[in-house]
């Protein structure tokens, strides 16, 4: 997405997806009949949309992600915003119907049909679905929709809040609305919540009925995974007397039929089971290959097809074991068991990918999901302060292999459990995106919320509002409506305390904000972020059976901060950069920094430090939670992605382009991975995980060298892991200095290679820096090849091209002494040369 700032010439023609809007005072519109006088003033906007991409776009307020210009858009929630359309009536017979669906309005809307008012809604999450039938007239009609400013739809409401000082969620009231919470401003991101028809709206002729739903569910695969044991599921909507039947049709994905048969609808529902013998099975990448079939439903009505619908299915089962763990009494499982199997979940959590989520399409969300599949990711958490995301998301994700853990959109916050309508509003939602998502193989969890347990019981709350929602509404829904698919009350969850170590899963906020998991004692807002408290080395007391979110905060790479920020502002602790900075204090990141790199001095050492300690702390939590497999079966990077230009903990920044510590994520993420662990008496571990179905054998190369390049010594260790294996594979004496590193690498390629240092990056005793020689070839296909070789050993090697959509095979490596390293740079479009890179180390 990119927002233009110059103003559109020749408004587009009027249709259901190109609308004008314009912003009114409370009330004013009506009063004024907006629904019917002149548009010559009013602006474009698309549908769906966005009202601040379509403002900056006809220069009413400046582009809303460039430098401090959060404030000047801050007016634009508190108007009244109409837009308005017009259509062509169709010709609509007797035994026809006419259906308005927008499919989200945001979020406290009216719609007017030729001047009068026909509906309301007020949950984003929530489709309107208008039967016009009889109520057009012949000719052009207009349609308009209004949207109240969200402080007036919660004004004289009860606030409901955390019982600490500097709660800001009575401020705003969000906690009130079924709006995106995020929009209010959240610690990495704007305060720009939005408004508008921010979803598909649609117009359709219908014809004696039509599909309501249709659900497909794995129900059985059998123990050697040879058989497979589907439902097929049809509800129609019959709206004149006819004769239904739905024909159901399973292809498999080598294109051969599996299924099919009709089904005649008794009372609008009919379900047929289909035996599949030789499944193809949709399974997360290092397990094999994410299989697809293909299901087309038509309905017919006294012979005629009148419906249909197609839906990209998988054959799996999901779940999630919470047995007791035999080798750590007292603590039990979370494990996900896909097709049985149980897997260690690889992942990061998924924020909103631009503040304007009208605005993110397929394209925006492939660029993010495909980084994700190749920084050996299995799973994304979509944390519930956001959105329910566009089909797209989930579409992509099925054909990754990516597994994605839900959550319901509520977090951080008490919600109301007193107000009817909010409860009805709540359960329609929670309702109408289980029917949404629930086909989609990569659905892996429910999750009730993000994080209302654990703050509401760190702040003393006795009960916490909300609860109806968790503990009773979501979870029968959820077995109502997708029993196959597991439902969790929250995240984190689980245990004697919502963040217990023992058992469900945890967030890990003692690195960064000072919070350990269990107990929590301290009370929000007063965390201690004391460099001994924060150091990323305290993952290593983790005892968690899945975290579900842990981070540090680094700043984006430098073109990203060019292109935020006035030159003016490119210094270090510049007002520009600290309004990039959401989380407080502003130098939060100092504590980390200390005890890795040291404090910077300027920018360009802002941009390195930080990134070095967020790409060496989470290598070092990640490493620490694989090697507890199975006790612990899952890791979630708090965060994977950014909502605009701004500096979080996310790995891959707002315009796409990858931190050092996406590339250190995606080696610690490889399914086969060795790491180093200090072991006690200055003794050091070999450690190996193996996450495939099938055992490996290979031979692992260890080196005690230096960073002068001398090689104290070399062993070779031969590696049999069974599946699903993580074990110490070689223990051994390595007195090592702070001149010192300890290296393994796969003698048939078999996993990333890796190291260890005996000190902190800023104490490394690396002598004189020599520069690398480096060289440049064109490979295949535009591919530009840089060759690198160190004649010492060089730490941080990395390449940057300034346009986001290049990928390279590795990057922000180490090179030991006498090493090559070949990097394929490639584009999809473009041929690069070598004018186009620029290397740096450290
Ligand atoms: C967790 C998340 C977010 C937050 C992040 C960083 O609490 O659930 O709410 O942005 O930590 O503080």
């Amino acid at each position: 997405m990119s927002i233009a700032a110059e103003a559109t010439t020749a408004p587009a023609p009027l249709s259901l997806a190109s609308w004008r809007m314009k912003d009114f005072d409370f009330g004013e519109g009506e009063r004024t009949k907006a629904f019917d006088i002149d548009l010559g003033d009013w602006i474009g906007a698309d549908a769906p949309g966005d009202i601040y991409l379509a403002l900056a776009a006809a220069s009413r307020i400046p582009d809303p992600f460039g430098d401090r210009a959060e404030a000047d858009c801050a007016w634009v929630i508190d108007r009244e915003w109409w837009w308005r359309t017009e259509f062509d009536a169709p010709n609509v017979r007797t035994d026809q119907r006419l259906i308005l669906t927008f499919e989200g309005l945001d979020t406290f809307a009216e719609v007017w049909l030729n001047g009068e008012r026909i509906a309301a809604s007020d949950n984003m999450f929530v489709p309107l679905r208008l039967d016009l039938t009889g109520r057009v007239r012949a000719g052009v009609n207009g349609l308009a929709v209004s949207f109240a400013p969200v402080a007036k739809r919660v004004e004289g409401k009860p606030a409901l809040t955390w019982p600490f000082a500097g709660d800001a969620i009575s401020k705003t009231g969000r906690n009130l609305t079924r709006k995106a919470q995020f929009g209010w401003g959240w610690d990495w991101g704007p305060t720009l919540p939005t408004v508008g028809i921010w979803k598909p709206v649609a117009l359709k002729v219908e014809t004696k009925a039509s599909l309501a739903d249709v659900v497909f569910t794995t129900l059985e695969i059998s123990p050697e995974r040879d058989r497979a044991k589907l439902r097929i599921a049809v509800t129609a909507d019959a709206f004149v007397a006819a004769t239904l039947a739905a024909k159901v049709e399973l292809t498999a994905p080598g294109g051969n039929l599996s299924a099919e048969q009709t089904l005649t609808l008794a009372g609008g529902v009919a379900s047929v089971d289909v035996d599949l013998i030789s499944p193809s099975l949709w399974l997360t990448p290092e397990l094999g290959a994410a299989d697809l079939y293909d299901l087309a439903v038509t309905l017919e009505a006294d012979g005629a097809a009148v419906d249909a619908r197609r839906l990209r299915v998988g054959v799996r089962t999901i779940a999630v074991d919470q047995s007791p763990d035999p080798d750590e009494p007292g603590a039990t499982f979370f494990r996900f068991l896909l097709n049985g199997v149980s897997i260690f979940a690889r992942g990061a959590c998924w924020i909103p990918a631009s503040s304007f989520v009208a605005a993110v399409d397929e394209p925006h969300y492939r660029k993010l999901l495909q980084l994700a599949a190749e920084a050996n990711m299995n799973m994304v958490r979509i944390w519930g302060g956001g959105v329910y995301e566009h089909d797209a998301f989930y579409d992509i994700c099925d054909e990754l292999g990516l597994l994605v853990w839900q959550d319901f959109m509520f977090a951080c916050a008490p919600y109301p459990e007193d107000d009817p309508a909010f409860v009805e509003s709540v359960a329609a939602e929670v309702r109408v995106q289980i029917e949404r998502l629930r086909h989609h193989p990569s659905l892996a969890l429910w999750c009730g919320n993000n994080e209302c347990q654990v703050i509401g019981a760190a702040v003393g709350a006795r009960e916490l509002a909300g609860d109806l929602y968790y503990e009773e509404i979501m979870p029968k829904l959820a077995a109502e409506n997708d029993p196959t698919t597991p439902y969790w009350q929250g995240s984190p969850y689980g245990g004697p305390h919502p963040n217990s170590m023992i058992a469900g899963d945890v967030h890990n906020w003692t690195v960064w904000h000072g919070v350990p998991p269990v107990p929590v004692d301290t009370m929000v807002g007063q965390f201690s972020i004391a460099p001994e408290n924060v150091a990323y080395t305290r993952y290593a007391e983790d005892m968690t059976r899945f975290v579900s979110e842990y981070g540090i905060q680094a700043s984006p790479v430098m073109e990203t901060l060019k292109r935020a920020l006035p030159e003016d502002q490119r210094v270090y602790g510049s007002e520009g950069l600290q309004a990039r900075i959401k989380d407080h204090p502003k130098n939060k990141v100092d504590a980390m920094l200390v005890t890795v790199t040291g404090l910077p001095t300027d920018l360009q050492e802002y941009v390195d430090f930080t990134q070095i300690t967020q790409a060496e702390g989470l290598k070092f939590g990640i490493e620490h939670f694989r090697r507890r497999t199975p006790h612990c079966s899952g890791s979630l990077i708090w965060q994977l992605n950014d909502c605009w230009p701004g500096i979080s903990w996310s790995l891959v920044d707002y315009y796409g382009f990858g931190k050092a510590s996406y590339y250190y994520v995606k080696r610690a993420y490889a399914p086969v991975m060795a790491s180093f662990k200090a072991g006690t008496d200055g003794a050091i571990e070999l450690w190996m995980v193996n996450d495939h179905m099938a055992p490996i054998s290979t031979r692992a190369e260890v080196a005690f060298a230096s960073f002068a390049g001398e090689t104290h010594w070399t062993k070779t260790v031969a590696v049999d892991l069974g599946p699903t294996e993580s074990r110490c594979v070689w223990r051994g004496e390595a007195a090592g200095g702070a001149g010192d590193m300890i290296t393994v690498r796969s003698a048939d390629d078999a996993f990333p290679a890796n190291r260890w240092f005996f000190a902190p990056i800023k104490d490394l005793e690396r002598g004189t820096v020599t520069a690398p020689d480096v060289r440049f070839e064109s490979g295949e296909d535009g591919a530009l090849i840089v060759i690198i070789a160190a004649s010492r050993p060089l730490w941080f090697v990395h390449l940057l091209v300034v346009d986001e959509a290049v990928r390279f095979s590795d990057n922000y490596f180490d090179l030991m002494a006498g090493e090559t390293q070949r990097v394929v740079v490639t584009h999809p479009s473009r041929t690069l040369s070598e004018a186009h890179v620029t290397v740096r180390w450290r």
